[in-house]
């Protein structure tokens, strides 16, 4: 079977990520299959995708959404109209079905699988494909295969993670890689699915599930190491928290010394309490980038998300990854339950106590189906259990507004550089295209460290 595989995401704030997605899903497709990889950023226009769905006459066509919208309550912007124009050019050529999938996808599949009106949708994990493209061939009706959901699908299957093996990506990037190494020469990596925290707004376990499944570390260092070869110049590792898994995250920062990596790496972590030369060994292996999921400085906040640390963890784990020299970046995440004029003071001072870094604000928690905050919304009435929550909905139950914070955050950050409130906007995209032009690679952050 012909089977295009296209990446609709062509946001590029704040900065153009490569789709690994897809790249795990054509991993996945045994070899009998002709896949194709087709990538928007690359095409730049719809006209460009129909001119290959002619030329390439797809049996099967399948979309990757990523992002429904950028969660950013300062500039926000959604991307399902730009999804419904792809799903209307891909129709106007090629009569093949269209499944959907990706991380976005998975979230909202249902009312995304009409809105886009798609054949088919994989809630979670692509490789679930194969059972799709099993049925097709065989002319039998996939319904109610596993992660598998057809318009008159009324039992979403979620969450489902996929139990099957996890393999890191083959160095196979298509097309769309000198793309991604001209934009920014960094690619990405996986090192394991799941996440086994339990924050109330997060959707990560949703779409990977509550278990960690480890790569090995030697396959890691392997697909690390081929990535180089291929022309990476820096490496984003995606896992929803790299220590998530203490011990594994140790070994393949170890495999990948041994390996042979030269390029550096950043990945998430959880400002846990972590063994003593933690961060020295990673950064043995490379590690210079260390963005940690804090959220809020006041340990009232922290309980309230049922975030797995508190305020002295967070300062204990930052001074631990300074010591080890590497760049420190913390995301905070204003405004959920809990957070009160007094807690949002707590936060914005203890900033104080995070020397040498770079601060993310995003003021508002966005509310997704499924997740521990949308139960606990429902359930005290602040929010209708029908309500759409595809156009983005943000919680609104406590005693501050998030115009209120941002105004209190706009006015603690003016002067600062390091305070970057959301993800930068496009301003800071356009900065970091022009610092890529010149040669840099990485998220670049830390020349905002103060
Ligand atoms: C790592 C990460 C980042 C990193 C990326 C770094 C890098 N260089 O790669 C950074 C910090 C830069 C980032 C930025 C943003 N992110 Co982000 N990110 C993630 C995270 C944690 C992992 C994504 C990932 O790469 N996973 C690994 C790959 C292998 O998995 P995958 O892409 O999901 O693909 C699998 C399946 O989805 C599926 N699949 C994928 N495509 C397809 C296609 C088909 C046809 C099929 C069948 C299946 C399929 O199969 C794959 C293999 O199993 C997710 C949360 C999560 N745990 O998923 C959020 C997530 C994707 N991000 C999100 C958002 C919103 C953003 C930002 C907009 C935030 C902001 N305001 O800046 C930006 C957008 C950047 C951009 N240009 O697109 C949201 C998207 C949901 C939404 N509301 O739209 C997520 C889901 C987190 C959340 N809030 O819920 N992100």
């Amino acid at each position: 079977m012909k089977i295009l595989l296209v990446s609709a995401n062509t946001l590029k704030v704040p900065y153009p990520v490569y789709p690994i997605g897809l790249d795990h899903v054509a991993a996945s497709i045994p070899a009998r299959h002709r896949v194709r990889i087709e990538d928007l950023n690359v095409l730049e226009d719809i006209g460009g995708l129909a001119d290959s769905l002619r030329k390439f006459e797809p049996e099967l066509i399948g979309i990757s959404l990523r992002n429904i919208d950028n969660t950013d309550t300062t500039d926000p912007v959604g991307f399902i109209g730009g999804y419904r124009r792809v799903m209307e050019a891909v129709r106007q050529v090629s009569t093949a079905p269209v499944v959907l999938g990706g991380s976005g996808f998975t979230l909202f599949p249902r009312r995304v699988l009409a809105e886009l009106g798609a054949d088919f949708g994989i809630v979670g994990e692509g490789e679930r494909l194969n059972g799709l493209i099993d049925a097709l061939e065989a002319g039998r009706n996939p319904s109610g295969l596993p992660g598998i959901i057809l318009p008159d699908t009324e039992e979403i299957p979620f969450p489902s993670p996929w139990t099957g093996e996890c393999k890191p990506r083959p160095a196979n990037q298509g097309t769309h890689l000198s793309w991604y190494l001209k934009h920014s020469a960094m690619l990405n990596l996986q090192t394991k699915r799941g996440c086994p925290f339990r924050c109330i707004y997060c959707t990560y376990p949703l779409i990977e599930g509550h278990n960690l499944r480890l790569v090995a570390p030697g396959d890691a260092a392997a697909t690390a190491l081929a990535l180089e070869a291929a022309g990476a110049r820096y490496l984003y590792i995606t896992d929803s928290s790299f220590n998530a898994d203490i011990g594994h995250s140790l070994e393949v920062a170890r495999a990948f010394k041994k390996a042979g990596l030269t390029i550096p790496w950043g990945a998430f972590f959880t400002p846990l309490t972590l063994p003593d030369g933690y961060f020295e060994t990673l950064a043995e292996a490379g590690l210079k980038h260390v963005e940690f999921g804090t959220d809020s400085l006041s340990d009232a906040v922290l309980r309230f998300y049922k975030k797995p640390f508190t305020v002295e963890q967070v300062v204990a784990a930052h001074e631990a990854a300074l010591a080890a020299g590497r760049h420190v970046a913390h995301y905070f995440l204003l405004g959920g339950p809990g957070e009160t004029p007094q807690t949002l003071d707590e936060t914005l001072g203890h900033t104080d106590k995070l020397r040498k870094t770079v601060l993310f604000l995003f003021c508002g928690m966005r509310i997704y189906p499924h997740t521990a905050l949308f139960h606990q919304c429902a359930e005290k009435g602040h929010l209708a259990p029908e309500t759409d929550l595809l156009e983005p909905v943000f919680y609104h139950g406590g005693t501050i507004d998030d115009e209120a914070i941002r105004r209190r955050v706009v006015e603690k950050a003016a002067g600062r550089v390091n305070w970057v409130i959301g993800a930068g906007g496009e301003a800071t995209a356009a900065t970091l295209d022009r610092m890529y032009e010149k040669g840099f690679s990485g998220p670049l952050w830390e020349y905002l460290i103060r």
